[in-house]
């Protein structure tokens, strides 16, 4: 071999080793997340080690230190000494609050011969501590080099948050300060902590001790998903909850990492275990059991004197606890059924002069928010508590989507966004759920990152009341740290950028390289995370009968995508993915996505189905609805049969009204088989049809019954419902398929003609 090409090996071989050993990284390429607002990549590296000497101008910066400290002691096993002074010191970590920076901001300047960090009186330290975590090396090195770069930061939101439902699924006090642990990492700044629910109450209140004797204890558990039938629970007793020295401890660690904790207490609904173990605060007087299964419970707080006591009691034990200006009320899904049958509720109506039960909620609502007022607090809840009268200083999680935030920025609230749509963190991440139990939906990285928390239509002053946004997780199948943490990351790492980065700044392609690297960070500090990011998707599209366009991609904006169509896996010598396959025949393909050589991610497998009505046109008597009408009427036909969790540019939904599709074959052809694809979920009410109809015409004008199916067939069949019949030659074909009930969904996806 000619000795310049094998030097150039061994230099490639040994960059490649060293960037690994080293934990170095292309500089142009800086892996922070989330992205700061200013990043200059230098040129070299500080060299950080055991003698390295942190040097520091303020008292208060040592428990940023220590935190720092922690880090370096617990993934290299050294922790760094420290001096007092202002002045700059060579070959130190030179560490200063400004004056005039903001106090959540920083600036970091890494050269060959020091560090130097300068913050904000407050979170700012930290937040550049949090950076030069992420730049140390992701694995057991000799040597510890950090680039030279410049960093100039700051946040776009004041509110970046999280929140955790510890009702459903408890989690110890180590696994809640793990938690703490990834916001601090992102920069966020408040944990929105969801304590008491119909299935636990999980704080100790001194005042009244049943709500952790009895509350915070449950009989069983559902087993499996809440829609699967015949329901089935488990017999094992179920506990937890915080005492209050637990509770000072989290509140305490949370702040240091300059975090603040929100607790929230569900009132007047979701509040079957505190009923369970006070039922005289309930409308019937019980007895009531603390929930073993998810959902909606119809007992919740009467609204009688004695009521607001007990709650006020209980506020004064949280509020004396959480040192933060906000408590969360809750005040979602509170069925009226008990109020309205109720002598002290009716009674209640008449004196405050309230419409009806509806109004109650209004009135617990404001009567809740000024005691806390007059406790100094600010109360907080989701999109229900909005009314007419609430205090202009109660602020609005939104949660039903971008409405209720909208209308409480309009009025003057302070709103935190989090509409389920981009931000529950309890869906589906990864198309490919096999094995994993989620509530449900599907909430992919991509549309984390593309989140926007300020609505267009407000004006620059509402938009202002916008201050800030958090994604929530909620614990019905949500049962461990392990799988906490495969729901939440990376998505915790794109919200942080929606809430960190300057809108301007953000960008995908960037966002996902960095992660990939990121990924190596997540590994080394063992916390889990999903590798949806590296699956391989598709959709498919048709410009001619008969013939369908299949498309491969990924939510990973690097690499390139290798398949084949005869079962088996695919590497690097298959066939290269470009731009379409274009096939007029069904055909499995199986594909993965190759960076370097490597696979990055799992093998996707899928049927695309062609047959006599892929293509054709279709139209509709009846239109679907307008959010889950996006692939239009050729989805029922593109070769591409929906899947789940479902997507609504896969499927059609029709609200109350049924399925009509005609289909023009285009000429006389023999068919004896019809398939149609429909979905079925509850918890989107969604239901099967009651009947399907399929008739053919010559003409397109006179039809004949080919074939029907009933109720009891469609339920035996579920999500393929097939007719057969004797064979016809035909052109027009019409499928009927009759809504459930007249008001709620009938969604339908390919039909199949044979
Ligand atoms: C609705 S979001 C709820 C929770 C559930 C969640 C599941 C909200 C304010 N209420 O009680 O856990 O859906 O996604």
């Amino acid at each position: 071999m000619n000795s310049k090409i094998l030097t150039l090996i061994l230099f490639i071989l040994n960059t490649t080793f060293q960037n690994q050993v080293k934990g170095q990284f292309v500089n142009e390429n800086i892996p922070l997340i989330p992205e700061p607002r200013f990043i200059q990549p230098g040129k070299g590296s500080f060299v950080l080690n055991a003698a390295t000497i942190i040097n520091f101008n303020d008292p208060a910066i040592s428990e940023d230190i220590r935190i720092f400290n922690d880090y370096l002691q617990k993934s290299y096993g050294f922790r760094l000494k420290t001096s007092r002074s202002n002045e700059r010191k060579i070959n130190q970590l030179n560490i200063f609050y400004r004056q005039e920076l903001p106090d959540d901001n920083y600036k970091l300047v890494i050269d060959s011969s020091k560090i130097e960090i300068s913050g904000g009186k407050n979170a700012g330290v930290f937040y550049a501590l949090q950076s030069l975590i992420e730049l140390l090396p992701p694995g057991i090195v000799k040597i510890i080099e950090i680039p030279c770069l410049t960093v100039e930061d700051g946040p776009r939101f004041s509110y970046r948050g999280m929140h955790l439902d510890v009702a459903r699924h408890f989690f110890s006090v180590q696994s809640v300060k793990k938690y703490i642990d990834h916001l601090a990492q992102y920069k966020m700044n408040f944990f929105h902590w969801h304590l008491t629910d119909d299935q636990g109450w999980r704080i100790e209140i001194k005042k009244y001790p049943k709500l952790q004797e009895t509350g915070a204890w449950r009989k069983g558990t559902l087993i499996g998903h809440f829609f699967d039938l015949p329901v089935k629970y488990d017999s094992i007793p179920y506990s937890g909850f915080y005492t209050k020295d637990e509770i000072c401890s989290i509140v305490k660690y949370a702040s240091e990492r300059h975090i603040t904790i929100i607790p929230e207490i569900e009132m007047p609904g979701h509040a079957q275990a505190a009923l369970a173990s006070y039922p005289e605060y309930s409308c019937t007087g019980g007895p009531f059991e603390v929930g073993k299964t998810w959902g909606v419970y119809k007992d919740v707080f009467c609204p009688k004197e004695e009521t607001f006591v007990f709650l006020e009691g209980i506020l004064d034990e949280v509020c004396d606890l959480f040192p933060g200006k906000y408590i969360h009320i809750g005040g979602d899904e509170c069925p009226k059924d008990r109020w309205k049958n109720c002598e002290q509720c009716r009674k209640l109506i008449l004196k405050e002069n309230l419409i009806d039960e509806n109004g109650i909620q209004q009135y617990f609502t404001n009567r809740i928010s000024s005691y806390l007022k007059s406790k100094n607090k600010i109360a907080i809840g989701w999109d229900e508590i909005l009314n007419d009268k609430l205090d202009s200083n109660a602020a609005i999680m939104s949660w039903k989507g971008y409405a209720g935030g909208i209308e409480a920025a309009k009025r003057g609230h302070d709103v935190v966004m989090n509409p389920y749509t981009h931000c529950y963190f309890d869906s589906y991440q990864s198309r490919d759920t096999a094995g994993k139990l989620a509530i449900g939906g599907y909430l992919p990285l991509d549309m984390v990152y593309r989140f926007e928390p300020v609505p267009e239509v407000l004006t620059a002053n509402q938009a202002l009341h916008i201050i800030g946004a958090q994604g929530n997780v909620w614990s019905e199948y949500i049962t461990n740290e392990e799988r906490l943490n495969e729901m939440v990351f990376p998505r915790i790492c794109a919200l942080s950028e929606v809430l960190w980065t300057p809108k301007e700044k953000r960008n995908y392609a960037g966002f996902t390289s960095r992660l990939k690297y990121h990924f190596k960070f997540l590994y080394f500090n063992k916390i889990n995370y999903s590798n949806a990011l590296f699956d391989v998707l598709s959709r498919t599209s048709s410009d001619t009968g008969g013939i369908i366009n299949i498309e491969l991609y990924s939510m990973y904006t690097g690499g390139s995508i290798f398949y084949t169509d005869n079962g088996t896996n695919p590497n690097i010598q298959s066939n290269l993915f470009n731009k379409k396959i274009s096939v007029d025949q069904s055909i499995s393909l199986r594909a993965a996505l190759f960076e370097n050589s490597q696979q990055s991610g799992k093998v996707f497998s899928k049927k695309f189905y062609v047959n006599a009505a892929t293509g054709r046109k279709v139209s509709l008597t009846n239109l679907p609805h307008a959010e889950y009408s996006k692939g239009g009427a050729s989805s029922l036909v593109d070769g591409y049969t929906g899947d789940l969790p479902w997507l609504p540019s896969e499927w059609l939904g029709f609200l109350g009204k049924d399925l009509e599709a005609t289909i023009d074959l285009e000429d006389g052809r023999n068919i004896s088989r019809i398939s149609l694809d429909v979905l079925k979920d509850e918890a989107g009410k969604i239901f099967l049809p009651k009947q399907v109809i399929v008739k053919y015409s010559d003409d397109g004008e006179n039809y004949t019954i080919a074939a029907s199916i009933d109720s009891a067939q469609i339920n035996k069949m579920k999500r393929k419902l097939v007719l057969s019949f004797p064979p016809v030659k035909t052109r027009w074909i019409k499928v009927m398929a009759q809504n459930s009930n007249g008001k709620d969904w009938l969604f339908a996806d390919e039909i199949m003609i044979e």
